[in-house]
């Protein structure tokens, strides 16, 4: 059976489990969750119900978290391109900016969406406010990792990669990476222009109305 992995295309996170599958060229079916296939959310809620994706299905085995799903297959289906770098100190130091991503950009990002989606007791206003605010300090210290990097790393596309491009690509909708910025907004570009990140976007394109604040006209 071949690798299946069930999300969606506008989602973030399936996006970063995506750009790791397109990386290394990787056999595998998209099971998209929405309501043309029902099937599909009920085996992913059968699975998983903490009922977040994407979720990865090898055989019986499932794999679920996508900085996990990214390791696991580079473990049972590894290809040209290694997103994790055999040296542990080195593949420590992806993990903490693939963290870093998720847990400051990604995270930010989303508390917008969440509030205007209605899930927060706050106003959209509010929501916005405060992930702006969370998303600026974000900005300023990744404006001062990046100098001298190709990637987020260093100059090799690894993990950490997949996780910003779709939390940058979204946390810029939602507060703009500023002039003051200049190398943070020089690797969005970097990253819009990986051909692997380049085909999720397209992917997502005809999704962009589900963008609760309203996506600008602009990647
Ligand atoms: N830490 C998880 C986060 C997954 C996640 O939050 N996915 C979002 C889609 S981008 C989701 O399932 N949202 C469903 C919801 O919020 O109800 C991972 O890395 O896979």
């Amino acid at each position: 059976m071949p690798l299946a992995l069930y999300g969606h295309p506008f989602s973030s996170y399936t996006q970063k489990a995506l750009i790791a599958l397109y990386e290394n060229g990787t056999a595998f079916e998209f099971r998209c969750i929405g309501p043309d296939t029902p099937e599909h959310a009920g085996e992913w809620l059968r699975r998983w119900p903490i009922a977040r994706f994407p979720m990865l299905l090898d055989g019986e085995r499932q794999v679920v978290e996508t900085s996990l799903i990214i390791e696991y297959l580079q473990l049972a289906h590894p290809g040209p391109v290694r997103l994790l770098p055999g040296d542990p100190m080195a593949a420590l130091d992806v993990r903490f900016l693939d963290r870093y991503f998720d847990l400051y950009v990604m995270s930010a990002m989303q508390l917008a969406v969440d509030t205007a989606l209605l899930r927060y007791p706050m106003s959209v206003e509010k929501g916005r406010a405060m992930a702006g605010e969370r998303l600026e300090r974000a900005y300023v210290w990744l404006e001062g990792h990046l100098a001298g990097k190709t990637w987020a790393t260093g100059e090799e596309f690894t993990l950490a990669d997949c996780a910003a491009a779709p939390s940058l690509f979204y946390a810029d909708w939602v507060h703009t990476i500023g002039e003051a910025h200049p190398l943070l907004r020089a690797y969005r570009s970097r990253l819009l222009a990986r051909p692997s990140f380049a085909r999720a976007v397209d992917e997502a394109r005809p999704y962009r109305s589900f963008f609760p604040l309203g996506a600008p006209d602009r990647d």
